[in-house]
């Protein structure tokens, strides 16, 4: 399985960005045809609103490379605008809400990150509810000024989504007897029901799949050395790569929300250098804006 070739990058396929959007490193590259390897995220909504920005979010495996590329997002656009995964709100668990504290600061109680990693079994199912509703709080908030008044194609792009929280980790922690059938239970049903209620709200108009072998992405996750994971074993990563082409490349994936069915995914070879080859950077760039 995850030893074919990750690449869905097809040479010669590279493409210019339409002229008419703000642009501050766009180079001009070859113009080809639209096929399946070129996926669009079409927006589903009108013009002028904040239902106008777009949304996609960036999936992937653990140390894959998210954060990194989607700061090369941030940096290569001014219509491309980050919502990081809010992992440190998870590292630093707070003591009451801001308001209940009545202004006087909060203190750390827990690093409810560590502890999952600890002691999955009786952790996970509290991590995975703390995580996607910091997440889901985070991408609600609306998106920034300067995106609602751009004249050109906004996009709000966020690391990870409330969909990899459940169909990824959550059901794979499910699978591994980490999180129990009841458990298992409340946590679908919270979820569906808040993607039922607020989910037009963080809808995916596309999905970048930053796709490399469990292998690379245990090599990343050493060099990167966060405390918490080090414990991670690449079994774990085999089962999260595992889950992730079931859900992005194969299709096998129970989805329970009609939309998300149908979202498309551009996928990228996560184990190019993209940091340190500039030729990489410039195609990944300029497949991302082709979707968009
Ligand atoms: N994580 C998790 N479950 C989620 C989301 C994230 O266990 N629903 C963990 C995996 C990583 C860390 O949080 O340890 C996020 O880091 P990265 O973005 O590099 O995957
Ligand atoms: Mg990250």
């Amino acid at each position: 399985q995850r030893n074919e070739p990750l690449s869905s990058m097809s040479g010669g396929n590279s493409v210019a960005p339409p002229a008419q959007r703000t642009n501050t490193m766009m180079p001009t590259l070859n113009v080809t045809g639209s096929s399946d390897s070129h996926p669009r995220f079409l927006s589903s909504s009108s013009p002028k609103s904040e239902f106008r920005v777009k949304r996609v979010s960036i999936e992937g495996n653990i140390a894959v490379g998210k954060s990194t590329f989607a700061k090369l997002l941030q940096t290569a656009c001014s219509d491309w605008e980050v919502v990081a995964e809010p992992v440190s709100k998870w590292q630093n668990i707070k003591s009451g809400s801001s308001k209940e504290t009545h202004g006087s600061p909060q203190t750390t109680v827990s690093n409810l990150l560590q502890m999952m990693y600890k002691e999955p079994q009786r952790w996970s199912y509290t991590f995975q509810t703390f995580s996607c509703m910091s997440r889901f709080r985070t991408q609600l908030q609306p998106p920034p000024a300067h995106l609602l008044n751009s004249e050109g194609t906004p996009v709000q792009v966020y690391e990870r989504s409330i969909y990899s929280d459940r169909y990824i980790f959550a059901l794979n922690m499910f699978e591994l007897g980490c999180i129990n059938d009841t458990e298992w239970a409340v946590y679908q049903d919270w979820h569906s029901l808040l993607v039922e209620r607020f989910g037009h709200q963080v809808e995916l108009e596309g999905i970048i799949y930053l796709r490399a072998s469990p292998e690379k992405c245990m090599e990343r996750l050493k060099f990167r050395g966060r405390s918490e994971e080090k414990e991670v074993e690449l079994d774990y990563l085999e089962k999260l790569h595992i889950q992730h082409e079931k859900w992005l490349v194969e299709k096998s994936a129970e989805i329970h929300f009609e939309k998300l069915k149908n979202v498309p995914v551009l996928q990228l070879d996560g184990s190019a250098e993209f940091l340190t080859d500039p030729e990489v950077r410039k195609q990944f760039i300029s497949q991302v804006w082709y979707a968009c």
